[in-house]
């Protein structure tokens, strides 16, 4: 596998340079005659948060270069795992992708500060906040993915991760010899390490069959993809512990970035922001709305665990954060502490614009 990995990667650069009329990493927007296209691969399939963020990401870039340039989105599947897809936009053979810390901690480490659990806000808004704005991320963050080829263009979150088992998950004993599929983040291993599993990394086409055959125990999702890729009839319980929120980081790749006019990388800025809030509400409608469709399409038992049972969980998640400084190095060190603080900053503004209000 490790001889066919590069010759797959090679015929997926070989596909897209003969899909695309334009040659590939050059932009060209305004003036063209006949429109340039930019290329979005995405993680999830058609109807996802990420197909919603791409389909409106589209809509906007056309709108605002007169449609000059025109985005085609492809799919999950349509050009390979995650993995294939960041080393795509690494090369310039593909512009933009979408790509999750849970697979990208090989190549960028510092990203994994996203695999711990515990550490982000128990508020929506606050992690909303910080992942749209924070200086840390965008600051010392952004320049780790730089350094590996790629512009992190932003950082959505797509819900609370849910396990899904075929019993309730409400104690640490409850993952015992647990074989969780996780995505492929050492930290995330270590994390379910962390409650005594036995985390098994796999990709995510091969989730449903693998849960159907026995050979994975559980698995852990937000709602939506419970939801869209059929886990939930494969799986008895769902707890949720709201431990993490499943984030995922949209890139471009550098060599590309560097390509475009002063006017099109503000252009990108703008589409960032105007996607921000779009994004948000899109993410909490999916995930409220295919709740509800579990609930009727099966007699899958929901469990939400109280305070007490999540701090259980959240004492042996801690002493995670020491090995993913020991992965991470001084500049993961620093966008820990960074994260912290300003998740705390904003959670101590946003209780105080609500104390304000209900003044
Ligand atoms: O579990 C995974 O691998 C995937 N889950 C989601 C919700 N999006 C993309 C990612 O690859």
């Amino acid at each position: 596998m490790k001889v066919l990995k590069p010759v797959l990667t090679a015929m997926l650069v070989a596909m897209l340079a003969a899909c695309s009329e334009e040659p590939a990493s050059e932009a060209g927007g305004a003036g063209a005659d006949s429109p340039t296209e930019w290329r979005f691969a995405l993680e999830e399939i058609q109807g996802s948060v990420q197909d919603a963020y791409a389909q409106k990401f589209a809509e906007l870039v056309e709108a605002k270069t007169d449609g000059a340039i025109r985005v085609t989105v492809y799919p999950y599947g349509a050009l390979g795992t995650s993995a294939q897809l960041t080393e795509l936009v690494q090369q310039g053979a593909l512009e933009f992708a979408f790509a999750s810390p849970g697979h990208l901690g090989s190549v960028v480490p510092e990203v994994q500060v996203f695999s711990l659990h515990f550490l982000l806000s128990d508020s929506n808004a606050v992690n909303k906040q910080v992942l749209g704005e924070s200086p840390i991320l965008y600051g010392p963050l952004a320049e780790a993915y730089r350094e590996k080829g790629l512009k992190l263009l932003t950082i959505i979150p797509e819900g609370w991760m849910v396990w899904t088992a075929n019993r309730p998950l409400t104690t640490p004993d409850d993952f015992r010899g647990l074989k969780i599929r996780t995505m492929v983040s050492p930290l995330l291993v270590a994390s379910y390490q962390a409650y005594g599993a036995d985390p098994t990394p796999m990709p995510y086409s091969e989730v449903y069959s693998g849960l159907q055959l026995g050979m994975i125990d559980a698995q852990v999702n937000p709602i939506f993809a419970i939801e869209e890729m059929s886990f939930y009839e494969v799986q008895k319980a769902m707890t949720m512990a709201r431990h993490s929120q499943f984030v995922a980081s949209v890139v471009a790749s550098q060599r590309f970035y560097e390509s475009l006019t002063t006017e099109e990388q503000v252009m990108l800025d703008e589409v960032k922001r105007e996607l921000d809030d779009y994004i948000f509400e899109v993410q909490t409608q999916y995930n409220a709305e295919r709740l509800e469709r579990i609930r009727q399409n099966s007699d899958i038992e929901i469990v939400e665990l109280n305070d007490e049972q999540r701090a259980a969980f959240a004492e042996l998640a801690r002493p995670v954060r020491d090995r993913y400084r020991a992965a991470a190095g001084e500049r993961g060190a620093q966008i820990l502490e960074g994260l912290v603080e300003e998740i705390r900053q904003s959670e101590a503004a946003l209780g105080q614009q609500q104390a304000a209000g209900a003044e």
